[in-house]
């Protein structure tokens, strides 16, 4: 596919957490309210059947601002924002406590729903996804509304779409019209639409890189577009500011990834009966060391290396612990594996009779992007 005839669709809620929170509370609609308060924020049913909410400026503690209703938005809280900070600006805006199971079930939903249309999709997060539009023979503003009705008619929430020939230009497009917006942008339209935007825009130039592009006088995409590649370059160094200069021309070559990578990967057991770390000492060992051997088989298999090994215990009580440690560089080895795990088993009270074991191993990194790591990271890497 010619990189220009490419139609790629980011898809992103519209105020995810704050949207699913007014499907449970109706009555808010229209109202600044903020989420991130803890379980003292929640609501209060009272006798007469109405609500009491809890105002922000009620709040006292560290919480952070998940996310707020455009309304919260006019008054100045955002995302980030620390809720005290938030409470100044908004004294009488309500605060809701977080409700992550809620939040995962409607991301779920929402997926599942672009899915039943474009089920070629790439999952970026709880509320985004791209699609990759471009072998689709329809008019993509058609597919768009279609993916939007299914939305609404799965979750009764809305969300906006941008399409676009590439992924970067893709997600500014989908936030130029929000909340519910489809935006359209060809080639064409960079310079009008993308240039007069903040280069903070762009997905990958974080705060710090926003604050040193802007002491050098460059606060828009055009300036960027037009910054002087040597400049950028010397403040920048070489592959970042390369990048730089090409997402300012509207350049970005990523495919949409239709599958994703999973975040770790690991292997249990539930005994036949449960087992005592001391009585059972020699089986419990045995039966550990076997998983290990099965995991690395795996990882060798799915073509993963990891840092991160973490262990799962069960107790006859179906109490569960976890307990991980980070190893200084990845690896697939069951005795490394069985190593660490076992030292994470230490770290577990053992008192008790067990009903399940689990070694897990994430912070994956595929065997091929080790073997192209720069040539001093390598170096460092044991023996094995
Ligand atoms: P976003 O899509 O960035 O924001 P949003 O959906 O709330 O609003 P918009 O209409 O502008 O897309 O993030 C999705 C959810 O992720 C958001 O509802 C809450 C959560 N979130 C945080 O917890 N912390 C953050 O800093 C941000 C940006 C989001
Ligand atoms: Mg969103
Ligand atoms: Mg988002």
């Amino acid at each position: 596919m010619q990189s220009d005839r490419r139609r790629i669709a980011h898809i992103d809620m519209d105020a995810f957490y704050a949207s699913v929170e007014l499907l449970r509370y109706p009555e808010l609609r229209g109202q600044p309210v903020v989420i991130g308060g803890g379980s003292a924020t929640r609501p209060v049913e009272l006798p007469d059947g109405t609500r009491q909410y809890f105002r922000m400026r009620d709040y006292a503690g560290r919480g952070v601002v998940t996310t707020s209703t455009y309304e919260a938005r006019a008054l100045g809280v955002f995302s980030a924002m620390g809720i005290m900070k938030a409470a100044q600006l908004a004294p009488d805006a309500i605060l809701l406590p977080t409700d992550f199971e809620a939040y995962r079930k409607y991301s779920r939903m929402f997926k599942e729903a672009v899915a039943g249309i474009a089920p070629q999709i790439e999952d970026r997060g709880i509320d985004e996804i791209y699609v990759d539009l471009s072998a689709w023979h329809d008019d993509v503003e058609d597919v768009a509304r279609r993916i939007k009705e299914a939305v609404h008619a799965a979750t009764s929430l809305t969300c906006s779409i941008g399409v676009a020939p590439n992924k970067m230009l893709a997600k500014i497009s989908s936030e130029l019209d929000k909340p519910n917006g489809l935006t359209i942008l060809t080639r064409d339209d960079i310079e009008r639409r993308i240039w007069p935007l903040a280069a903070r825009k762009i997905n990958g130039i974080g705060p710090k890189a926003a604050e040193k592009l802007a002491a050098l006088g460059i606060e828009t995409v055009a300036d960027l577009a037009q910054a002087q590649p040597e400049l950028l370059r010397a403040h920048f160094g070489r592959s970042y500011s390369e990048w730089l200069g090409r997402v300012a021309q509207g350049i970005d070559e990523r495919p949409v990834q239709t599958y994703s990578e999973p975040k770790s990967i690991s292997r249990e057991t539930t005994f036949e009966r449960d087992l005592h770390a001391r009585a059972d000492r020699a089986r419990l060992s045995e039966i550990f060391t076997a998983l290990c051997v099965r995991l690395a088989d795996d990882l060798k298999r799915k073509g993963y290396v990891g840092r991160t090994i973490g262990i799962k215990l069960k107790y006859a009580d179906f109490r569960g612990v976890t307990r991980d440690v980070t190893l200084p560089e990845p690896t697939g080895d069951a005795a490394v594996i069985r190593q660490a795990a076992g030292e994470c088993l230490k770290r577990v009270p053992l008192d008790k009779k067990l009903r399940l074991l689990g070694v897990r191993v994430g912070t994956l990194t595929h065997k091929d992007e080790l073997a192209t790591a720069p040539v001093a990271a390598q170096a460092e890497l044991p023996f094995s």
